[in-house]
């Protein structure tokens, strides 16, 4: 790929760390961080076209559909083309698995590192209703988790087999799972 930009994945379960895990990573690698979560409450929050159709599934803890998820990306993922980038909740379903292969395809770019990062539900759901977020009831967590697990996990044998997955453990503070994340992303970008 020579000098072309680096495309890392975060997979895990809601509360692994994602979003905490990829903000650090944007500081410290300067790569771009696009979190799908994030994006959908920003859209809901000035009630966009995307955040409206969006705002039921994220209260009720479903997965977005994938038509209205790939919309709502395509023109972020513009950043793509020049610099590394972080997508931290995508994919999410074997759908969009293929349509992030399809784009990246088009640029002329690859995924270098699909990351997850794993913890028990039970310090998932303990992390969840921790930060108390409006999605994150324990009615509602506990469904995230279900959906992950039929929806989200497959992806992880499917990374496998592909040759880009790398396993990090998410459990324990914040600063160790960073350490391990960094040698993870340190050694797949060649910093
Ligand atoms: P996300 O915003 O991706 O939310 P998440 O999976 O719950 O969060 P994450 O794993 O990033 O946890 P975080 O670091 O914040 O998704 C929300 C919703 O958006 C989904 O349910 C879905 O409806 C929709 N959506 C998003 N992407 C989609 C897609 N591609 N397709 C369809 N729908 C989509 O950590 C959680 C808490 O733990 C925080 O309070 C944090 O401070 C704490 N924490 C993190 N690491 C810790 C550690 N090591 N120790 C202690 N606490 C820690």
């Amino acid at each position: 790929m020579g000098d072309r930009p680096h495309v890392v994945v975060l997979l895990g379960a809601p509360g692994a760390g994602k979003g905490t895990q990829g903000m650090r990573l944007r500081a410290r690698a300067q790569i771009a961080h696009i979190s799908t979560g994030d994006l959908f409450r920003d859209a809901v929050r000035i009630q966009s076209p995307a955040g409206q159709r969006a705002e039921a599934y994220l209260k009720s803890g479903q997965l977005v559909p994938d038509q209205v998820v790939l919309q709502l990306l395509e023109e972020y993922l513009v950043d793509i083309e020049t610099v590394d980038v972080c997508l931290d909740g995508f994919p999410r379903t074997y759908q969009q698995a293929i349509a992030l292969e399809e784009l990246l395809f088009q640029f002329n770019l690859s995924i270098a590192l699909v990351l997850h990062l794993y913890v028990a539900d039970s310090i998932a759901l303990e992390r969840l209703v921790d930060r108390g977020r409006p999605d994150d009831t324990i009615e509602t967590a506990r469904h995230r988790l279900k959906v992950y697990h039929a929806a989200t996990e497959p992806l992880i044998k499917h990374y496998d087999e592909a040759g880009l997955l790398s396993e990090v453990d998410g459990s324990g503070d914040v600063e160790a799972v960073e350490s391990r994340v960094w040698d993870v992303v340190e050694r797949a970008l060649c910093r």
